[in-house]
């Protein structure tokens, strides 16, 4: 028995010092291969237990399993020193400096168009407005003549319009068709909904309008609905737009589909209503369009005026992103300029 033991002892010491001079992750494994392998030395040892008494069995068999153990630790620890030195090798012949600061990788973000979009869209869900999405492709009929704008009236001329080919379809000048659309959808229930998308609209690219842009419509419809809900509504938007103790102005206006028609306007976010560049010196900025539905448009939707009255509301999203932003000419929005893009 103790023959065995020496000759494990033996075997044990100059599988260490050989282990110690493998230099490689394939010299490690040739290694593991003749010591502890299924036909190593180590087994070819152990082949002699069979000559031992069942009493001296246990006791060779214990000792071989513990330097086995020693071993296989010394292999792990020593192929993983191996790893780091090869690493350090190839990163050494690259000439990679691994204590040099890291380069901050490149994140995107939200365009400044889809901020604003979900900040104001976000605000209207809080006050139970869902967002119903309708079609940026429509029909003369639904961009103009369902919204109460009469045949060849010059209010049609208030939105220079793409037409194409196929007579009669257009590309929305507004997203007040969406309105006709939502309305015929849930036509007799109340409905409150925000309609958020593109919108085209042939004339000059100036530093204030663009040929395509986007707009949020809202439009609410029920029982006893009145300008009070609407002016109530349009100043908890300001509030949470621009900042707590906003002050909204409403100014007559005319929109063939709302009766009476209103613009709406900020105390300006710049100078607080003092007059300065950005408002023009008059203390106001305008947000939006507005008024109550028109009483055709109730009907062309499917709701009897008789019962049903509404507000709706529609605003220019990049004209929001500007006065929030101080961003001054709309034109960056799409030239892809990824200073601006950075910047806002
Ligand atoms: C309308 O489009 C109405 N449909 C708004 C409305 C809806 C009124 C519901 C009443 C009830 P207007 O043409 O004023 O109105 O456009 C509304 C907003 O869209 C403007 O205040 C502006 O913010 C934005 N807008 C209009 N034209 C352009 C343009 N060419 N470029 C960028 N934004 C524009």
């Amino acid at each position: 028995m103790s023959d065995l033991i020496a000759q494990l002892e033996e075997l044990s010491a100059e599988a260490a010092a050989a282990l110690a001079t493998t230099q490689t992750t394939a010299e490690s494994e040739a290694w593991y291969h003749e010591y502890l392998g299924r036909k190593g030395r180590m087994t070819a040892v152990l082949r002699g237990l069979g000559q031992l008494s069942p009493e001296q069995r246990p006791q060779v068999g214990k000792r071989a399993n513990e330097i086995k153990q020693v071993l296989e630790q010394a292999l792990a620890e020593h192929q993983e020193q191996i790893a780091a030195d090869e690493m350090a090798r190839v990163l050494a012949a690259e000439g990679i400096d691994v204590t040099m600061p890291g380069r901050r990788p490149q994140v995107g973000k939200l365009h400044p168009t889809n901020q604003a979009m979900r900040d104001i869209v976000h605000i209207f869900n809080q006050m139970g407005f869902q967002v119903f999405d309708s079609p940026e492709v429509e029909t003369d009929d639904m961009n103009f003549g369902l919204l109460n704008f009469p045949l060849d009236h010059p209010a049609r001329e208030m939105q220079d319009t793409f037409f194409t080919t196929t007579p009669d379809v257009i590309l929305r000048t507004h997203t007040s068709p969406g309105q006709i659309h939502a309305m015929r959808k849930y036509a007799p229930e109340p409905i409150r909904v925000v309609l958020p998308g593109k919108c085209y609209r042939n004339e000059d690219v100036t530093a204030r309008s663009e040929m395509m842009f986007y707009q949020v419509e809202g439009l609410a419809i029920g029982h006893n609905i009145t300008f009070s809900d609407l002016k109530g509504t349009l100043l908890n938007f300001a509030n949470q737009m621009y900042g707590e103790g906003r002050k909204i102005r409403f100014r007559k206006s005319y929109f063939p589909f709302t009766e009476p028609s209103v613009e709406v306007d900020v105390d300006c976010i710049l100078c607080g209503g003092a007059g300065c560049r950005i408002c023009k010196y008059t203390g106001w900025l305008e947000i939006l369009g507005a008024g109550m539905v028109h009483p055709v448009v109730l009907r062309n939707g499917g709701y009897d005026p008789a019962i049903y009255s509404g507000f709706a509301f529609g605003m220019g999203i990049e004209r929001q992103a500007m006065l929030k932003r101080g961003v001054d000419d709309i034109r960056l929005f799409y030239s892809n300029d990824v200073r601006f893009l950075e910047r806002v």
